[in-house]
């Protein structure tokens, strides 16, 4: 949506209008949750990222949980003094990046909205979560459950709750200009 503004003479500056959700999220019977993706799916499509990386160092993935859009590729460097062996579900399909050494990294590009569950063959206790999806706005919450969404289209929008515990959620939501706090969001399986 853009606001008009009619200035001197012949010039014409376009001014968006431009909105921001905040809230927090949690699983049932807690004040915030982290790691919640919360999306708003619109009319307006994302490009993809330029830049997105999940590292694997001391044995863990880092970050647990992020966001990327549809047509992006993600690198995934090996920064460990051991070899893993990352391999991942994603839209029901496995795909192995295999064992690669410190100081490597493998890319792989996810061209569909979805989850993508990644571990490693050696070590069972390393996990991490991508969410692939098709809208420039989305937010991962931080510990005490907290999100901002920023630069939002006014409009109206299926917005979109995920946890990795499998809760999820999607309800309606009429974003106008400006701050649009809403209430908690409760993430239920
Ligand atoms: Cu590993």
């Amino acid at each position: 949506m853009l606001l008009t503004l009619l200035g001197l003479g012949t010039a014409l500056i376009s001014l968006p209008v431009t909105a921001e959700v905040t809230g927090q999220a949690a699983l049932p019977g807690k004040k915030g949750t982290g790691n919640i993706v919360v999306w708003l799916e619109g009319e307006k499509k994302s490009k993809p990222l330029t830049k997105a990386v999940v590292d694997q160092r001391d044995k863990l993935f880092s970050p647990h949980v992020s966001v990327v859009t549809v047509g992006t590729t993600v690198q995934f460097p090996n920064n460990d003094s051991v070899f893993h062996n990352v391999f991942a579900y994603y839209r029901a399909k496995k795909f192995d990046l295999g064992m690669y050494p410190r100081g490597t990294s493998k890319p792989e590009k996810f061209d569909k909205p979805g989850v993508v569950a990644i571990h490693c063959n050696v070590h069972s206790e390393m996990s991490a979560y991508i969410l692939v999806v098709d809208t420039p706005f989305y937010a991962v919450t931080d510990k005490n459950g907290k999100y901002t969404i920023k630069d939002i289209a006014p409009g109206t929008y299926q917005l979109h709750v995920w946890h990795e515990s499998g809760a999820e959620g999607v309800q309606s939501l009429t974003v106008h200009g400006g701050a649009n706090p809403l209430p908690l969001l409760t993430v239920k399986k």
